[in-house]
């Protein structure tokens, strides 16, 4: 690490090399983010009143994670993630009677509203000069399609309270929150989802390495070394949500990795479901890997020319593999 302020190379690796334990020293060593107790408690009620309802609650992460390089961020590495997956997959959990906690990065694709996000909002409106004094703004349906519907099951979801969205933008929000989450989920037992969308960097600058204000240009180009984020799986499935029925993604650019990273994550982390995409084609076509079998989701060309959801498929699968968890494990926290 050679940012202005970086540690002797001895604290570095100590701190990366310690296996296990490494999201222990995360949190020790990164305080809660600002409004992470309100969020947390938001969370516990909302995973309280569905849990008292015996409804299926999943969470949700989606969208990418902003590493920052200064403790006054001006700068962050990013990465590529729309949060398209994550918040498709929200509504097919929605209407299949889910309750959702949705993580999301802020500004990333929400439930909903994702459908407005490529056209312009003003172009579907009209004003309605017919009615006399007070002009009406109304919709024009052939410039929204489906606006009706989506509305409609908008409403629904609101007026059953089952959805909550929790945003966040850098790293260190992201792995508290999805603690928090995780937490509050614990009581559900096996009727708790984690459906783990969201994009998360794999390298960050750990809290005590980054200097405090802006990086000066005048003094020349950082030279700017990362260390591994811990995998907060492990501690999901093994402390945190013992009981739930955990699915993760693996996003890989190169086909002949794909499979065999998938299928290391299952055996490493022992949880449920690693759900593979490559990069160019995840909108087409993802693998559903189990712990004893594989395959292959694919839109086909008329769902394609429809820009169908292959969520929808994805989801269709993993409620009916949920439901079967529930039934083999039991209904409950205990
Ligand atoms: C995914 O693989 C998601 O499917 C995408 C969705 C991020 C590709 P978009 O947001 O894209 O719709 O644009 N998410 C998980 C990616 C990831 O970082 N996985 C880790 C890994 O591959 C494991 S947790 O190592």
């Amino acid at each position: 690490m050679t940012t202005p302020t970086s540690p002797p190379q001895s604290s570095r690796l100590k701190r990366t090399d310690s296996v296990g334990d490494d999201w222990v020293q995360f949190f020790a060593t990164h305080d809660a983010p600002q409004n992470y107790k309100e969020k947390r408690e938001k969370m516990h009620s909302f995973a309280e009143e569905h849990f008292k309802k015996q409804t299926k609650v999943v969470l949700i992460t989606s969208g990418g994670t902003a590493v920052p390089m200064e403790s006054r961020t001006v700068r962050f590495i990013d990465n590529f993630s729309s949060g398209t997956r994550g918040a498709a997959s929200a509504e097919y959990f929605l209407s299949e009677g889910y309750a959702v906690i949705f993580l999301f990065r802020h500004k990333s694709l929400e439930p909903y509203m994702r459908h407005f996000s490529r056209h312009s909002f003003l172009d579907m409106l009209q004003i309605d000069s017919e009615t006399d004094n007070s002009q009406i703004i109304t919709v024009d349906q052939t410039k929204a399609p489906n606006m009706l519907e989506l509305l409609k099951s908008y409403q629904t979801v609101k007026t059953s309270k089952r959805l909550l969205s929790v945003e966040y933008v850098f790293l260190q929000e992201y792995l508290y929150l999805l603690r928090a989450a995780a937490e509050a989920l614990h009581f559900a037992g096996s009727k708790a989802m984690f459906y783990l969308a969201a994009a998360v960097s794999d390298f960050y600058i750990p809290g005590q390495d980054m200097p405090e204000h802006k990086i000066q240009s005048s003094d020349g180009p950082p030279q700017i070394s990362l260390c591994k984020v811990p995998k907060m799986l492990a501690p999901l499935v093994r402390h945190w949500a013992t009981k739930a029925f955990v699915t993760s993604f693996k996003l890989e650019t190169d086909k002949d990795l794909l499979l065999k990273k998938a299928r290391q994550a299952l055996i490493k982390f022992n949880h449920q479901v690693v759900i593979a995409n490559i990069l160019e084609d995840r909108r087409r076509q993802v693998t559903i890997v189990t712990q004893d079998k594989h395959f292959t989701i694919s839109l086909t060309e008329e769902e394609l020319s429809h820009e169908a959801d292959i969520e929808e498929h994805i989801v269709k699968k993993l409620t009916e593999q949920h439901a079967q968890f529930i039934t083999e494990n039991g209904n409950g926290s205990t």
